[in-house]
């Protein structure tokens, strides 16, 4: 099966997907807690549009795993895997309803093939082709510019991942606001990679997530020049559950964050 035939049922079903949520009201979302966590939130939308994307997957596809956030599927290792995240930005959606998307990546041996990043409420496509660029709504992005000087740079941080490098690592993050035009703390982590990738947002920095987030969106921005790792890890594991810090950028901003801000006692 070609991955093209697979892409264009994807671009489809996302939108009819991201159709659903917007149907939602707000009031009437099941609101719950992961792990007693106030700030882990799932609602009843999260498990259905994850059931709908793996199933119509799944009846059009034969073969196929699924790495999924809400866990509607257990994941059981083949050659052809959807990583999906059917609401990346829950808080955002429950609170006020923008700023969250519909991430879903196909990878094919653990590598990526391609990725789509829905941004809801915007209808905004974002679209990541291994080998085939980074795309908004049809258009493709421009490669990002290699040198720009970081006090001209915005980042995108939480405080959470603040707080985590500073209690895990020892390192204080916070020095890097003094070097930067500002910072912003968008609460999505697939929104930030793609708006990156698009030369909206020139750092991206964050803690605690996980595959799904980022899987689709940073295929975007591989193929738009752009960088992103985790420090912290020896190796980018795919399927990994637990990773503690993602950060992005261009390739010199990359280097530039994680040899002067990243590395303990540098600073
Ligand atoms: P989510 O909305 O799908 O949970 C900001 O919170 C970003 O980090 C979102 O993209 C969010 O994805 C992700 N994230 C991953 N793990 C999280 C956690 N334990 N608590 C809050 N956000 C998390
Ligand atoms: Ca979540
Ligand atoms: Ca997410
Ligand atoms: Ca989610």
């Amino acid at each position: 099966m070609a991955p093209e035939e697979k892409l264009i049922f994807a671009q489809s079903l996302i939108r009819e997907a991201g159709a659903q949520l917007r149907s939602r009201s707000r009031s009437e979302l099941k609101i719950h807690l992961k792990n007693h966590d106030v700030g882990d939130l799932v609602s009843d939308a999260d498990k259905q549009i994850e059931k709908l994307l793996v199933t119509a997957i799944r009846k059009r596809f034969k073969g196929q795993s699924f790495l999924t956030e809400e866990k509607w599927v257990s994941y059981k290792p083949k050659t052809q895997t959807w990583i999906i995240d059917p609401i990346d930005g829950t808080t955002n959606f429950i609170t006020w309803k923008r700023d969250y998307t519909i991430s879903i990546a196909y990878y094919e041996e653990e590598r990526p093939v391609f990725g789509l990043v829905y941004d809801v409420e915007a209808d905004d496509l974002y679209l990541g082709l291994t080998g085939g660029g980074a795309w908004k709504n049809g258009e493709r992005l421009a490669t990002l510019p290699q040198e720009k000087p970081l006090s001209r740079c915005v980042a995108d941080v939480s405080l959470k991942s603040v707080a985590l490098l500073k209690s895990k690592y020892g390192i204080q993050l916070e020095k890097l606001a003094s070097h930067i035009r500002g910072h912003r703390s968008r609460g999505c982590a697939s929104l930030c990679l793609c708006r990156l990738a698009a030369g909206e947002l020139d750092i991206y920095l964050s803690a605690h997530l996980k595959t799904w987030d980022y899987a689709a969106a940073a295929i975007l921005v591989n193929e738009a020049g752009g960088v992103w790792g985790l420090p912290f890890h020896d190796r980018q594991a795919l399927y990994s559950t637990s990773v503690p810090f993602l950060a992005a950028g261009s390739r010199d901003l990359y280097t530039q964050i994680v040899n002067k801000f990243l590395t303990v006692n540098r600073i």
